[in-house]
C-alpha cells in the first residue's frame, strides 16, 4: 500500500523519541513524558509493538502518585536542565505526602485518555493472552486514576471533574481560558523569576504570550503553597473549571474500563455508574443548544464560558452527547466556522472557531489542527454515524503528515506544520488510522467464504407478493425502507448493526416490497435519467439486503460471487449486482479483469441498459465497503445534480490525497479498475480537475508535470458499518 513508506517514516519518528523505556513528545521541545501523550503514542505502537506499548505505560503508571493521580509529567533524569519547569521548580517529594518514590512527577495531572489506550494495546495485540498479565497489573491502577478524579475533583458529585490549571487541559493557552487567567493580576502578584526554555526552540508567535506563562506559574506556586492537597487548593484556587475534552475523555475511558474489566471478569459496577454519571454530567451541564456546542463550565463564576473550541466536539469522542445534541453539534462542525465538508482550502478541524476575532492559524492551541484532536474527532463520528466527516478527518491525519512533515501542529489553511518536528503522537495516531484501514481489509473469513460455493445462485427477493402492481418508484421506496432500517438501527445499536437488523420489522417490511419487483415493468425506465436513478437506488438497496441476508460480519469478501450470484428477480429476468453494475449501469462493459462483457450477444436482458456510460456512477454505487461511496437517494429529476454532489465528496475525501509537494498522488483502486471509463489517464485527471476544491492542488493537476507519479490506495473491503 502507498502508506508504507509513510508508516515506516512514522515509526522513525517513534524510535528517535524513544528512550528504552517511554517516548518523548519530541526530543526537540519535550525531553520527558507527558501524561496524555504516552497514552496516544501507546494506541501507536499497539499495532506492531505490544512490548513497547507497555513498557510505555508501565513507565507512567509505576510514577502514580498515591492518591491515585496520573502527573501530567514523569521527568526523564537523563535529560534534566532541558526544559521549563522541571522537579526543582515543582518540588512535590518534598511538599506532597502523595508524590511517588524513585520517579520525579509534575504535580497536576492531564486528560484520562489511558484505559482507552489500554483496549487498543489489548484489540490490536497479536497475542492476546500475553497481555492479560499487563491488563491485571494496570486495572487496578486505572481504576485509582479514575477514583481519585471523582473523589478530589468533583465537588458537585454531578459526574464532572474539574481541572485547575490550562496545563491539565492539554491545550495549554486555548482562549477558553483566557477569561480566568485575565484575572490573575501578575503585575501585583508575587511572582518568583523564571526563565522559559520553549522560545528557545520554538518561535514565540507559535507559543503562549509571556504573561500567560506568569500566570501558569502562578498557579503552580499556589498549588505548592497547599502543599498539593485538593481540600486546600480548591478554596484557594482561581482556575476550576470542568472542560468538556477533559471529561469526554474520562467517560470514553470509563467505557473501556468496563470492557477491560469485562475481558478479566471483575466486577464492572463502578466504571458503568461513572460512565453514565459522568455521561449525564455532560449532557445536562455543558451543552449550549444556542451555539451549537459543548462548553467549558466555570465553577467559581457558575457559568458557562461560551467560547468556541474543538474541544466542544469531544463528546462524540466519549459518546457522551444525545443524538440530539450530536445533531446540534455536528452542523456548527460542520460549518465554515470549523472548514466545512468541501469548503476547500482549509483543514479540519482548526482548534478554535475560524470566525472569531482572535483566531490565530499558527498559535498553538488557539487555532492550528492537531492530530490528536483530530483522531479522537473522527473516532467520535464515526460512532454517531458521520461517515463523510470522518473520513475528511482521516484524510487529514493523512495528508498533513504525509505533505508537511510529522509536526505538531498545523497551519489551519495551507497546512504547513508548526511547533517542533518529529512529533510522537502526530507519528503514533497516523499510524493508528492507517493501520486500522489496513487491518479491516485482512479480515476475511476463508470458511465463510463457501456459503455460496456450490449455490449457483442465490435470489434474495423469492415468494410470492401480495402487491402485484408495483409503483413507478419503487426503488426510491426500497430505498427509503432500508434507510428506515439503518434509522432503527442507529437508534438501537448507535451503528449499523447488520446481524441484528435482520430481526427488525422494517426489514420484514422491505422483504415484502422487494418481491414486488418481480410484477416490475422494466420498459417504464425510458429515459436515461430514470434508468439511472432506479438502477443506482435498487443497487444501494440489494448490497444492503445481501449483507443481511447472508450474515456478512465484516465484508462481502466473506462470500464467494457476492456480486455474481446474489440476485433478484426483475420484471420476468434475473439481475446480479454485476448484471446491474457492469451490464447496465456501464453500458455492458468488461468487468474489471475478466476478458468478456457482461451481457452476453443474445442477452435479451441488453435492451435495458443506459446508452451512455456516466463515470460519476461510480461515486453512487454503495458496494457496502469503506471504500466505496455512502448511500444516498437519487431521483429521475436531479440525478445530474445528485451524481454531481456524489462525484464531488469522492474526489474531496481521503480516496484522493494529492501531494504537490512530492509530485504524487494517491488515488483509489477505482481509477484503476475503471481507467478506461473516465478516457484513460488524462480523462481521470481532467474529472479530478473538475471536482477538487481545493485551489492549489487544481493548479499543481493543470500544470500536468510529465514527472508526477500516480499510485493506488489499497480498497478497502470492509463492510461499512456507520
Ligand atoms: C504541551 O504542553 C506542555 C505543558 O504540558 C508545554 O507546552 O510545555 C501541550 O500541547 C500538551 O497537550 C502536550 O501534552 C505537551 C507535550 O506534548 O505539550
Amino acid at each position: 500500500m502507498p502508506f508504507h513508506k509513510y508508516v515506516k517514516r512514522a515509526k522513525k519518528v517513534l524510535d528517535k523519541n524513544w528512550t528504552g523505556e517511554f517516548t518523548m513528545p519530541s526530543v526537540h521541545l519535550y525531553p520527558h513524558q507527558w501524561n496524555w501523550d504516552s497514552g496516544f503514542i501507546a494506541i501507536g505502537y499497539s499495532h506492531y509493538d505490544t512490548k513497547r506499548a507497555i513498557k510505555e505505560l508501565t513507565h507512567l503508571f509505576n510514577a502514580q502518585w498515591e492518591n491515585g493521580m496520573i502527573p501530567q509529567i514523569v521527568f526523564n533524569k537523563e535529560k534534566l536542565g532541558t526544559y521549563f519547569p522541571e522537579p526543582d521548580f515543582w518540588q512535590v517529594e518534598k511538599l506532597s505526602p502523595y508524590a511517588p518514590e524513585g520517579y520525579l512527577t509534575s504535580g497536576i495531572t492531564m486528560p484520562p485518555i489511558h484505559a482507552v489506550a489500554v483496549l487498543k494495546i489489548y484489540k490490536n495485540a497479536k497475542e492476546k493472552d500475553e497481555v492479560i498479565p499487563f491488563l491485571k497489573w494496570i486495572y487496578p491502577k486505572l481504576l485509582k486514576q479514575h477514583r481519585y478524579l471523582y473523589r478530589e475533583r468533583s465537588p458537585e458529585n454531578n459526574g464532572l471533574v474539574y481541572i485547575r490549571h490550562p496545563w491539565e487541559s492539554g491545550m495549554d493557552n486555548s482562549p477558553t481560558w483566557d477569561s480566568i487567567l485575565d484575572k490573575i493580576d501578575v503585575e501585583n502578584l508575587k511572582i518568583p523569576k523564571f526563565k522559559r526554555k520553549d522560545i528557545n526552540v520554538i518561535s514565540q508567535d507559535m507559543r503562549p504570550k509571556d504573561i500567560d506563562y506568569k500566570r501558569y506559574i502562578y498557579l503552580v506556586e499556589l498549588f505548592k503553597k497547599h502543599r498539593y492537597l485538593e481540600d486546600e487548593i480548591r478554596k484557594d484556587c482561581p482556575f476550576l473549571v470542568y472542560d468538556p475534552l477533559f471529561n469526554s475523555i474520562l467517560s470514553a475511558s470509563n467505557k473501556a474500563l468496563v470492557e477491560i474489566g469485562t475481558i478479566l471478569e471483575e466486577d464492572i459496577i463502578e466504571p458503568e455508574i461513572w460512565y453514565l454519571k459522568t455521561k449525564t454530567g455532560i449532557i445536562e451541564n455543558l451543552f449550549n443548544e444556542e451555539a451549537k456546542i459543548f462548553d467549558a463550565y466555570d465553577l467559581k463564576e457558575k457559568k458557562l464560558i461560551k467560547v468556541n473550541t474543538a474541544a466542544g466536539f469531544m463528546p462524540l469522542f466519549g459518546e457522551a452527547a444525545t443524538k440530539y445534541q450530536a445533531e446540534k453539534i455536528y452542523e456548527f462542525l460542520n460549518s465554515t466556522s470549523f472548514c466545512a465538508l468541501h469548503q476547500g482550502n482549509c483543514f479540519t478541524i482548526p482548534n478554535y472557531n475560524i470566525k472569531s476575532k482572535d483566531f490565530d492559524r499558527k498559535n498553538y492551541w488557539r487555532g492550528p489542527v492537531w492530530i490528536n484532536i483530530n483522531w479522537m474527532l473522527y473516532e467520535g463520528l464515526k460512532k454517531y454515524g458521520y461517515r463523510e466527516k470522518s473520513i475528511q478527518l482521516a484524510k487529514n491525519i493523512f495528508e498533513l503528515p504525509v505533505r508537511f512533515g510529522f509536526y505538531e501542529y498545523f497551519d489551519s489553511f495551507d497546512g504547513r506544520g508548526y511547533g517542533t518536528k518529529d512529533f510522537s503522537w502526530t507519528a503514533a495516531l497516523f499510524i493508528d488510522v492507517a493501520k486500522q484501514l489496513e487491518k479491516s481489509r485482512k479480515k476475511t473469513n476463508i470458511f465463510k467464504m463457501f456459503k455460496t460455493f456450490l449455490s449457483k445462485e442465490v435470489i434474495l427477493n423469492e415468494g410470492e407478493s401480495k402487491n402485484k402492481v408495483p409503483s413507478e418508484n419503487l426503488s426510491q421506496e426500497i430505498l427509503l425502507t432500508i434507510k428506515d432500517l439503518f434509522t432503527a438501527s442507529y437508534a438501537e445499536y448507535g451503528s449499523l448493526d447488520y446481524p441484528r437488523i435482520k430481526q427488525f420489522e422494517e426489514y420484514k417490511n422491505y422483504k415484502e416490497l422487494v418481491k414486488q419487483l418481480k410484477y416490475f415493468d422494466i420498459s417504464q425506465l425510458d429515459t436515461r435519467e430514470k434508468k439511472l436513478s432506479f438502477w443506482i437506488n435498487l443497487f444501494n438497496a440489494m448490497v444492503i439486503d445481501g449483507i443481511i441476508a447472508l450474515e456478512i460480519q465484516e465484508s462481502v469478501k466473506e462470500v464467494l460471487g457476492f456480486f455474481s450470484k446474489l440476485k433478484y428477480e426483475i420484471g420476468g429476468y434475473k439481475f446480479s449486482l454485476n448484471d446491474i453494475y457492469h451490464g447496465i449501469l456501464r453500458s455492458n462493459k468488461k468487468p474489471p479483469y475478466h476478458p468478456c462483457k457482461q451481457f452476453k450477444l443474445w442477452d435479451r436482458r441488453k435492451k435495458f441498459i443506459v446508452e451512455e456510460l456516466d463515470p460519476r456512477i461510480h461515486f453512487a454505487l454503495a458496494c457496502g465497503t469503506y471504500s466505496c461511496a455512502p448511500i444516498k437517494f437519487y431521483t429521475a429529476d436531479n440525478i445530474d445534480l445528485e451524481l454531481d454532489l456524489s462525484a464531488k465528496s469522492f474526489i474531496n475525501s481521503s480516496e484522493v490525497i494529492i501531494i504537490p509537494e512530492e509530485n504524487r498522488i494517491i488515488l483509489s483502486y477505482i481509477f484503476k479498475w475503471y481507467e478506461k471509463d473516465f478516457g484513460g489517464l488524462p480523462g481521470i485527471l481532467g474529472f479530478i480537475d473538475r471536482y477538487l476544491v481545493d485551489d492549489d492542488k487544481r493548479r499543481f493537476l493543470k500544470r500536468r508535470n510529465p514527472e508526477m507519479k500516480i499510485e493506488y490506495m489499497y480498497y478497502d473491503w470492509n463492510l461499512n458499518k456507520y
